[in-house]
């Protein structure tokens, strides 16, 4: 049985997994420097591979990125920018990056042996209490707060962003900055994308977003990652949105009867309709939920809706991968 230690999750190590490195995108075939692995993962990001530097034997994960678009080289350059400003243990780094002019660009970036967060808990020899779900949210939080003391927002905060640093210990990283931005308080910043069940009330209406936006998708991921139901999710991607819009949830189903009134209160303040009244970062990791770790229950919480939610979301991305297959041309043989 694997239970989180309760432990500090840096008395583990907080350091940074190499050096941090001014990187510049190459001109070059990456495979000149790095020898491909196994597949760790798709989606619409692109190809995630293992990998090996030739020069120095270390393993990393090279992520290869369709270009075909105008403006996906534009997009790709703009993650190489924003990555380069971070280096936090609690953020995934970038090693490298090329551009050989085909129809892929590649970074090389920080290998994370753990997998995503979510299959990690719903594995049999798990063991979720609310402490560890609230060691893990500190964490969520605190790299959420660095990149967001850099003026950056992810955009994208989803349990398929959180990965974890290995199979047994309780250290997490923030993963795939591919739809994050700069912010500028004096810009109005608006976007059109997104994972329905994790957006905010303002990116659906196409409102400004700000700080606060990846902050309603931290109460989302506490939600489901406490209860394993998704607080917002409707029959289609439109009744989902719809949802957002109401902003009506609620703690009613059972699977709550044992979750505390400190976790209900941290996500309320999270999924508020108006950005500008959520917590920000630095309030969540002064939450008694997050700070007062020691008190939080050790009881074993039912796990069986986290893991059809997970099965579902696996589902989805299968769904996801044919879809985007199709659109770059591939024929299906089944
Ligand atoms: O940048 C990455 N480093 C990884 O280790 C990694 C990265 C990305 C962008 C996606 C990744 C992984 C990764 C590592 C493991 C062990 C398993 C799956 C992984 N994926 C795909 C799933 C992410 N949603």
């Amino acid at each position: 049985m694997i239970y989180v230690s309760e432990a500090d999750p840096d008395e583990e190590g907080y350091d940074l997994a190499f050096e941090p490195r001014n990187v510049f995108v190459k001109r070059k075939d990456p495979k000149s420097d790095y020898k491909l692995g196994e597949e760790l993962g798709r989606g619409k990001f692109g190809i995630v591979y293992k990998c090996v530097e030739k020069k120095s034997g270390r393993q990393f994960a090279a992520k290869f990125i369709n270009t075909d678009r105008k403006d996906d080289r534009l997009a790709v350059e703009r993650e190489v920018d924003l990555m380069r400003q971070l280096q936090h243990p609690r953020i995934l780094q970038l090693y490298d990056a090329f551009d050989d002019g085909t129809s892929e660009m590649c970074l090389i970036l920080e290998l994370i042996e753990g997998g995503e967060l979510f299959e990690r808990v719903i594995c049999d020899d798990f063991v979720l209490t609310e402490k560890a779900c609230s060691i893990f949210m500190r964490q969520i939080c605190e790299g959420l707060e660095y990149i967001h003391s850099k003026n950056i927002l992810h955009l994208d905060m989803k349990p398929e962003n959180i990965l974890c640093v290995s199979r047994t210990g309780n250290r997490i990283k923030l993963i795939d900055f591919g739809l994050a931005r700069k912010y500028n308080p004096k810009e109005k910043l608006q976007i059109l994308f997104g994972t329905p069940e994790f957006v905010a009330p303002e990116v659906v209406n196409y409102e400004e977003v700000g700080f606060g936006t990846d902050l309603w998708a931290v109460g989302v991921i506490c939600y489901i990652l406490l209860s394993g139901l998704s607080p917002f999710m409707g029959d289609s991607d439109l009744e989902t949105m719809a949802n957002v819009t109401s902003t009506k949830y609620d703690f009613d189903d059972e699977a709550f009867d044992a979750i505390s009134e400190e976790a209900k209160d941290f996500i309320s303040k999270l999924l508020l309709p108006d950005m500008r009244k959520r917590m920000t970062t630095t309030d969540c990791l002064t939450h008694p939920w997050i700070k007062s770790t020691k008190r939080r229950s050790m009881a074993v919480l039912d796990k069986s809706k986290l893991k059809k939610f997970v099965i579902r979301r696996r589902w989805q991305k299968a769904v996801n991968a044919i879809l985007a297959l199709k659109r770059m041309g591939a024929t299906l043989k089944l």
